[in-house]
């Protein structure tokens, strides 16, 4: 495990030393809470979710229907690490809908850690010559990435000063891989290549301000477990900026995207903002962003809020299509709660759904009892499968419910709803067997008349 307790800041790791004393509380089944109150002592006030049903609707509408659902996850060294929560919830997801490929890593993300630790899927890699190089997952953002990508972790080819030419080779799957990069004034020339052959030349260098550029590479995979190398290779001029690499598969099932970046709040995105960074999370026109960024180091809410909103006029705004869920972190110190609390509250003023973390233990004593932390902040294996299974479980109820109540399939949930299978049920339609029983009876009414409930009560 590299070093994780320079990801987050320090003066959030000192609160967290000196939060070891909470006594533990009974942990929450995963899945066994929709709207309901936190069981926390003295914070009984903060939901557990809010606003999810509306949130999930297209993701799972897409996945249920054949299609490719796309999930985005921005967030932090949480988000980043091995073993986090996220690998888990790409399993789940395709344990029930397939894989559509490996989705969106940024170059820092690209080496996993096959030897135990769930990660990066085994096999995914990549291989440098002297004239490439790429950034840290964590630490100060590099001047170069500003306003360029959204995590702030990217890759450079360009000419060393010995004259090499730069190369990046690529052990990717999916039977597409499409890289993003920037076109910039001054940028080089660079080559890609497929197992060697040369697929197209590109000239990164433009007039004007920098754009979001991409190429994709059909493969020629012929299942989802086969690798082929793809080689990036300067060529001539100045350096070429790569911002990350997204891997494909098939026409349908689950893609997973990661712009994640160690000890990053929203304070160090919104280093993020800018045109290509824009046009960038336009092209991965995911159905559902999950967004997971803590105070690091900001122990105040003033700047924190005023961040958040910040990046999420610009999110909004960058991928109008996506649905937005806010997540709180674990409890693993005391001083995020107040996170959890503003976290609420721009989801309620923004409609965006909220996942709340934080209150479903009673802090790091009782995360650590469990065996969930491997150390101050991070997430052992045992750790990120209890979160995923939660997280999971709290979407697929939520989808569950959304797809029964959302009756005429318009994405909303109204009277046009109740309307609509009161009709078809009078009328004995298919659609009205809602427990897929064969009959249509009381208890389909009964079991949509609940879910219509339980997604209004949802976002009360
Ligand atoms: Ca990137
Ligand atoms: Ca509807
Ligand atoms: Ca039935």
């Amino acid at each position: 495990m590299r070093s994780t307790l320079q990801w987050l800041g320090t003066s959030v790791l000192g609160v967290a030393l000196s939060a070891q004393s909470l006594e533990a509380q009974p942990t929450p089944t995963p899945g066994a809470v929709g709207a309901a109150s936190a069981s926390r002592p003295g914070d009984s006030h903060r939901l557990l979710t809010w606003n999810l049903p509306s949130q999930v609707l297209p993701l799972f509408e897409t996945l249920e229907s054949g299609g490719k659902g796309d999930l985005a996850i921005i967030g932090d060294s949480i988000s980043f690490a091995e073993n986090s929560y996220n690998w888990f919830l790409k399993a789940l997801f395709e344990a029930d809908y397939g894989s559509g490929g490996e989705g969106f890593l940024s170059p820092s993300g690209m080496r996993g850690a096959c030897e135990g630790d769930v990660y990066v899927r085994c096999g995914v890699d990549m291989d440098n010559t002297q004239g490439a190089w790429a950034s840290l997952n964590s630490g100060p953002r590099h001047p170069r990435s500003y306003g360029l990508d959204v995590d702030g972790n990217y890759a450079i080819i360009q000419e060393s000063s010995t004259g090499i030419h730069g190369r990046y080779f690529l052990y990717l799957y999916g039977d597409e891989v499409t890289v993003h990069y920037i076109k910039e004034p001054g940028a080089g020339t660079f080559q890609v290549l497929l197992n060697k052959s040369t697929i197209t030349t590109i000239n990164a260098d433009i007039p004007g301000e920098p754009e979001h550029a991409s190429v994709t590479v059909p493969t020629g995979a012929e299942n989802p477990d086969e690798i082929n190398e793809i080689t990036l290779r300067h060529i001539s001029g100045g350096s070429v900026y790569l911002d990350g690499y997204q891997m494909s598969y098939g026409q349908s099932g689950f893609v997973y995207h990661r712009l994640a970046r160690g000890g990053a709040g929203p304070d160090d995105f919104l280093d993020c903002i800018g045109q290509p960074t824009s046009d960038f999370l336009g092209t991965l026109d995911a159905e559902l962003i999950l967004v997971m960024l803590d105070w690091a180091g900001l122990n105040n809410a003033e700047p924190y809020v005023t961040n958040m909103n910040t990046l999420l006029d610009f999110l909004e705004g960058a991928a109008p299509n996506s649905k937005f869920i806010l997540v709180s972190h674990h409890a693993f110190y005391e001083g995020i709660g107040q996170e959890a609390d503003w976290l609420y509250l721009l989801a309620r003023q923004r409609g965006h759904g909220y996942i709340n973390l934080f209150d479903l233990h009673a802090g790091s004593g009782e995360l650590g009892t469990l065996g969930f932390l491997e150390d101050e902040v991070h997430l052992t294996a045992a750790g990120g499968s209890w979160f995923a299974d939660y997280i999971y479980g709290v979407l697929t109820d939520a989808a569950a419910d959304a797809r029964t109540a959302d009756h005429n399939r318009d994405g909303v949930f109204d009277y046009q709803d109740l309307l609509a299978f009161l009709e078809g049920f009078v009328g004995a339609d298919a659609d009205t067997d809602v427990n897929a029983d064969g009959s249509n009876d009381s208890a389909d009414l009964t079991e949509f008349l609940d879910a219509f409930r339980r997604v209004q009560w949802a976002s009360r």
